[in-house]
């Protein structure tokens, strides 16, 4: 009915605040293995419906159901667990070290390891993702060493980035993990921009774009998406929905699109969500778009709908702004017990297990943290050179930082 009175201004509210009762009654989950898994060349037209759904595998049970099931062995299930396992146990101590002020800032994946992790086993070496500070678990799922990522938190003197990014705004060209940009949604026309790129050059490397729910309001998400589905760029763009952008709600930056996928509709790509906690639909899910990709048939949009357990960053206080046993009550679980459920059913895992493993994993990440801090940390033993804030940046140093370095003296 037209309402020609007053205007009204319109602002999205999350459905509780602290010291209310955590309510997802509108997340509505669809049964594990009850989303069909079209073929790679389908027409996006034919598929919008899962932009709207969720892909699961994973049911109550721990059994692997459905069409988009069977596509990893015990042996891989079972690596992904320790990547996952690793990846919090990795968190949970650099946390601590921030606390103890050994590095300024800290960015935990509590509750979301699954996404990053098992992200990674879908792409081919030479592939090149381009991360924000919530995807870690590339690095760890690659083996790239966890002492190396310490000596980064800690601007040691064996940071290979030499103290001039944020702690944990890692980089690394050989394990496909672009230098992390603080400025949010750049990733996306960058990923964007290589995919063209490796297109033009006939190169076989596919590009992954990754984005939080909070920064696809920012321009450069939709810049990306015109440009990826006109030129078909070979390019996953993932969108990372764990319900807040500090401390914003997702209603805020989704606006009226119903979902984060949707988005990739008007654009005529094809856009599917998945169950962010469970490995093997995060998986799976990741496979078809990857392949596509490789295959010249453009970008795929994926929202992996998930929930950030952890504070937004050391510097944050969720009490602040949402219940506290929030993250109890999120209907998709956890990762690690899923996929370790999952395990103990296919009768390849156990509790027993599960505990000496994470006991070992732990073991390892305190050796490798004990290796790192005899590099230094912020405020103890070696740093980088004054000297490398000078270097690698012009191939001819301008005479005015030639002057500042000499006064300097390094
Ligand atoms: C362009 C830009 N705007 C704002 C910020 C400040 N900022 C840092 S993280 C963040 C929230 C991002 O939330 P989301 O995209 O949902 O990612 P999440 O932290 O949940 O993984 C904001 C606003 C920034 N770094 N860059
Ligand atoms: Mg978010």
């Amino acid at each position: 009915m037209a309402d020609a009175g007053m205007l009204r201004f319109h602002v999205p509210e999350p459905e509780v605040r602290p010291g209310g009762t955590p309510d997802f009654s509108d997340v509505t989950i669809p049964k594990a293995g009850s989303v069909p898994r079209p073929e790679i060349d389908v027409d996006p037209r034919t598929i919008r419906d899962l932009a709207f759904s969720i892909i699961r595998v994973l049911n109550r049970a721990g059994e692997a159901v459905g069409p988009w099931a069977g596509l990893l062995s015990d042996e891989e299930l079972l690596e992904g667990l320790r990547h996952m396992v690793t990846l919090r146990s990795f968190d949970a101590r650099m946390q601590m070290a921030q606390r103890q002020g050994k590095t300024s800032f800290y960015m935990q994946h509590l509750g979301e390891e699954a996404v990053s992790c098992a992200f990674r086993k879908a792409l081919a070496p030479g592939d090149m993702n381009f991360p924000t500070y919530r995807q870690a678990g590339l690095l760890i799922a690659d083996g790239y060493p966890m002492v190396t990522m310490m000596n980064q938190i800690y601007s040691n003197e064996a940071d290979p980035l030499k103290g001039r990014q944020l702690p944990i705004m890692y980089s690394s060209k050989e394990h496909g993990f672009f230098s992390i940009s603080g400025n949010l949604a750049t990733q996306y026309i960058q990923a964007v921009g290589w995919a063209m790129a490796s297109a033009i050059s006939n190169d076989q490397k596919i590009a992954a774009a990754w984005i939080g729910d909070g920064s696809t309001a920012e321009s450069d998400f939709h810049s990306a998406l015109v440009f990826a589905s006109t030129y078909k760029a070979p390019v996953v763009l993932n969108v990372v929905n764990n319900q807040w952008a500090i401390s914003t709600f997702q209603g805020i930056a989704r606006g009226g699109s119903g979902t984060f996928a949707a988005r990739g509709l008007g654009f005529g790509i094809p856009s599917l969500r998945v169950d962010g906690n469970d490995y093997l639909a995060v998986h799976a899910v990741a496979k078809w778009a990857a392949e596509r990709a490789r295959n010249n048939l453009g970008p795929t949009l994926v929202e992996y709908v998930t929930y950030r357990v952890g504070a937004h960053s050391s510097s944050d206080d969720p009490s602040a702004y949402r219940p506290k046993a929030e993250s109890d009550a999120w209907p998709l679980g956890d990762p690690i017990v899923r996929l370790k459920n999952h395990l103990i059913q296919r009768g390849v895992w156990s509790d027993e297990r599960h505990a000496q493993a994470e006991a070992e994993i732990l073991d390892t990440v305190i050796s490798a943290q004990r290796e790192a801090e005899r590099h230094g940390t912020l405020h103890a033993g070696g740093k980088p050179s004054a000297r490398d804030m000078f270097e690698g940046v012009y191939a001819e140093m301008p005479p005015h930082l030639r002057r500042q370095r000499q006064q300097a003296g390094v």
